[in-house]
């Protein structure tokens, strides 16, 4: 197995005499980076002088447009940076970076506009990676564990983003692996949707992995192909390709209690099945992997194409023709501005509003000298890294949580989700330029973010043009001809596009997945009702590792990725305190998994996803947050960052196990 190297230390001199050696290069270049983290840059090398207090009155929010700096201050705050710059090519001892956490919190805060609490300043340290070392990555601490891991053997199952961030830190800590993806190639979810318009709504320089900053997106939001790039060229990077054997669906995983390891039923693509055995099982196939096609009456009759946005049809060539697109949620938000220029008529079906939100960079570009800048200037990628977590991580959680004396509480939680209510309509009013009728159709009577928060996609301005229709309810049935609205009148269309979501709820399914007692989970789960402590280990499922599972789905904020690696960090240490036993398999304790899941439905029942004016799918059919996180990121991140071994029975054989299990002891 080749050695990764875990660092990727900046020289900052060597950057600093590089961006130096062509000054006016440089300084073209900085004159188009944002200014938030040029300054941050700047004071890291002390060198700021009184810029931190003058510039910190003009910063009133985390995201690049939220400051209202002078131009002269600007230039200022450049100029001060490029000569430091120049100062450090010319003496290398002439500025030092501080990486002192009290300076950092000082920094940040300072170019957020907010202070940021000391709680988050550890977590901000390791996502920023400024050592250059990969911290993330497992640390044996035992000294038997490395050559017991090369007789454990690991199945991974998917090659989306959350896999090759298995597959990476499990080639890290030398554990042989080997991961399973039914597509064939990696990417996950990236790799499934193309439909036009597919975009991340997280800003890219945060939703890409820690241990490997992407300086280059062309967007702020990129697109999906830019994306599936990245995927692709990390797993490339980190050479874990060999080990994926793509257009192999696993079908059925047992855990056999005899060997404390796991058999695993495959399909392959020409219709041959295989059976793979591992000591573990860690499952990384998202939460949104299955479409969901509604059972509308008389779906079968139409006589032109259907195809999901998941899955989308590019044989079909839409120019022209008339288009019903069914589903309102972030991908159809996405895809019918996209398509709506080139179609004859876009007839949209929404059965409920969604709150849709602006945000100032999501159609921009990366300006050049942003990007000069994230690539040359040292540990400015770093701090830009920062800036975007904050800016789109735990803001909005308080204003979430539902006040029980809130006098509005069907429309809004709380003050602040109250005033973000009004600023949304107020911004939703000047796209529609007034229209209050179809203001009626798209402002949702329950509080924002009680379904997933969307982000403007010209939306508005969609269905403000001539050939663009918002049928607002449900839909009666289809016919041949096309789309039957809630008042019995049809809609002759050529193509139905379903932008309607997928079967979120059945985490895992269609798997079977049979654990220690011979139960499936979903038997365990029940239909539409998983849990699981942290999201990731369940009872009876010794070995088996969940990443997006229940309660895991970030819907205040964050960035999914980050949830991915808190997983797979913590999954790799649960390895490595197996691996430093001499146990073969953990099991989480009932009472562990019960007191967590305790914790977590109290947290939902006050967020905004349990009011009941909403329909979502984050919450099952009896009203159950089972898919939504109730935590802050810092929250999950302090949660997830150690594994203790008193929370898990460690498994021998089966003889002992069941004697440990009997006595609450373990086997360790
Ligand atoms: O699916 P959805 P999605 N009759 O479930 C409607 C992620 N994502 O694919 O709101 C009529 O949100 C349904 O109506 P209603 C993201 O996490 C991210 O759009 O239930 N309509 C809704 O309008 C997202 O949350 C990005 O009343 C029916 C729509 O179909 C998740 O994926 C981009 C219906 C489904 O919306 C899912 O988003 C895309 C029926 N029987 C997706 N059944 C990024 O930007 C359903 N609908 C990163």
């Amino acid at each position: 197995m080749t050695a990764i190297s875990l660092t990727r230390e900046v020289d900052y001199r060597a950057m600093a005499a590089k961006a130096a050696a062509d000054p006016a290069k440089m300084r073209a270049g900085l004159a188009g980076a944002d200014i938030a983290p040029t300054l941050m840059v700047l004071a890291q090398f002390g060198n700021e002088g009184d810029l931190l207090d003058r510039a910190a009155p003009h910063i009133f929010g985390a995201w690049s447009f939220m400051e209202d700096m002078p131009d002269t201050l600007k230039a200022e705050i450049r100029e001060r940076l490029a000569m430091t710059l120049e100062a450090i090519a010319a003496d290398p001892e002439a500025f030092a970076p501080s990486f002192d956490p009290g300076r950092m919190q000082t920094i940040l805060s300072r170019c957020v506009g907010q202070q940021v609490p000391e709680e988050y300043v550890p977590l901000i340290m390791e996502e920023m990676q400024f050592s250059g070392v990969d911290s993330r990555a497992l640390q044996w601490t035992g000294a038997q564990a490395p050559s017991r891991a090369k007789g454990f053997r690991v199945v991974v199952i998917g090659a989306g983003f959350a896999g090759i961030c298995a597959a990476i830190r499990l080639k890290q800590a030398g554990i042989p692996y080997v991961v399973i993806e039914k597509n064939d190639a990696v990417g996950g979810t990236w790799y499934e949707n193309t439909y036009p318009g597919c975009a991340v709504d997280t800003p890219n320089h945060f939703f890409s992995y820690s241990f490997r900053p992407h300086n280059d997106w062309s967007r702020h939001f990129s697109r999906q192909k830019e994306i599936l790039d990245y995927i692709g060229d990390t797993a490339r990077e980190y050479d874990v390709v060999g080990n994926i054997r793509f257009g192999t669906e696993v079908e059925k995983a047992e855990f056999d209690p005899e060997t404390d390891g796991w058999r695993i039923s495959c399909r392959k693509a020409d219709g041959s099945s295989e059976i793979v055995e591992a000591n573990a099982l860690i499952t990384c196939v998202g939460q949104l992997n299955r479409p969901s096609i509604p059972k509308f009456p008389g779906l079968d009759r139409f006589a032109g194409p259907v195809f999901h946005t998941a899955a989308w049809d590019h044989s079909v060539d839409l120019k022209g023709k008339r288009v019903a697109m069914i589903g309102t949620g972030a991908s159809g938000v996405q895809a019918g501005p996209s398509i709506a220029p080139d179609v004859a008529r876009l007839s949209v079906f929404q059965r409920s509003p969604h709150w849709v939100m602006k945000n100032d960079n999501y159609h921009r570009e990366v300006t050049d000298g942003h990007r000069w800048a994230l690539n040359n200037v040292p540990f400015f990628t770093n701090w830009n890294r920062a800036q975007l977590f904050w800016a789109s991580s735990d803001g909005f959680h308080a204003s979430l949580q539902i006040d029980p004396d809130w006098e509005q509480p069907d429309i809004s939680l709380n003050a602040d989700n109250h005033r973000m209510r009004e600023q949304i309509i107020d911004y939703v009013r000047d796209q529609l330029d007034g229209d209050e009728a179809m203001m009626k159709k798209v402002i949702p009577s329950y509080p924002p973010y009680g379904k997933r928060m969307l982000r403007d996609n010209h939306w508005f301005q969609m269905l403000r043009r001539d050939n663009v229709d918002l049928i607002d309810g449900a839909i009666r049935e289809i016919t041949e001809a096309g789309v039957v609205d809630a008042d019995g009148v049809l809609h002759d269309v050529d193509v139905i596009v379903m932008a309607t979501g997928f079967n979120a709820g059945k985490i895992l399914w269609p798997m079977e997945i049979r654990g220690r007692t011979g139960k499936t989970i979903r038997e365990v789960w029940g239909d539409e009702d998983p849990r699981a402590y942290l999201g990731i280990a369940v009872p009876e499922f010794p070995n088996l590792f969940v990443t997006f599972g229940p309660n895991t789905n970030l819907a205040h904020g964050g960035s999914a990725v980050f949830h991915f690696e808190c997983q797979v960090n913590y999954i790799v240490k649960a390895l490595g305190a197996l691996l430093e036993s001499d146990a073969d398999a953990i099991e989480v304790r009932r009472e562990v998994h019960d007191r967590f899941n305790r914790l977590v439905d109290d947290k939902c029942r006050n967020m905004v996803w349990s009011h009941p004016g909403v329909d979502n799918w984050y919450k099952n059919a009896k009203g159950r947050v089972t898919l939504t996180s109730p935590w802050r990121l810092v929250d999950y991140w302090q949660l997830t960052r150690d594994f203790d071994p008193g929370e898990y029975v460690f498994e021998t054989a089966e003889a002992d196990t069941v004697a440990a299990r009997s006595t609450g002891s373990m086997a360790t």
